[in-house]
């Protein structure tokens, strides 16, 4: 099974700042963490960062015929990116949101998610294992 991990604006910048709201990792000690975690779980990982909305559709289209999964933390985009949802929506792969932090004990603008309904479940607030759990989910979910 193949998963594409996608994450989305400012998520490069992990590790630089606010260390008490996303922890000390930076992105590519996280996509190690995972890769390590999910070994012997026999998925194929795929990581892709962008902070462009139009790069990230292009990679969920992409998605469609290469990856049987996608977990995404789509960032603040999250919020008000109706294009996303309609991404997701417009393909047959199953995805899972995730987010590090738990969104609902954070800023009003960040309790809503318009991607949300576009996967088959979102997962909040568990740090970096949260991109573990949605792995597990997929799996699971392709059985
Ligand atoms: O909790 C999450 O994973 C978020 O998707 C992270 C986004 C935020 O806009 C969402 O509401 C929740 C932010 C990405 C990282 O932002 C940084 C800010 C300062 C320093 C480093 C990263």
């Amino acid at each position: 099974m193949k998963i594409l991990i996608i994450n989305g604006p400012n998520l490069n910048m992990l590790g630089v700042r606010e260390p008490e709201i996303y922890g000390k990792d930076t992105l590519e000690s996280i996509n190690a963490y995972v890769q390590e975690k999910v070994k012997d779980a026999g998925v194929e990982l795929a990581f892709y960062q962008s902070n462009c909305e139009g790069e990230i559709i292009d990679q969920i289209h992409a998605a469609h015929t290469a990856f049987d999964g996608i977990v995404i933390n789509p960032g603040a985009y999250t919020h008000y990116s109706y294009a996303i949802a309609d991404a997701l929506s417009s393909i047959k792969t199953p995805a899972v949101e995730v987010h590090l932090s738990n969104i609902h004990k954070r800023e009003g603008f960040r309790h809503n998610s318009v991607t949300a309904a576009s996967c088959i479940g979102q997962v909040c607030g568990f740090g970096k294992y949260g991109y573990v759990m949605a792995i597990m989910a997929l799996l699971e979910a392709e059985k």
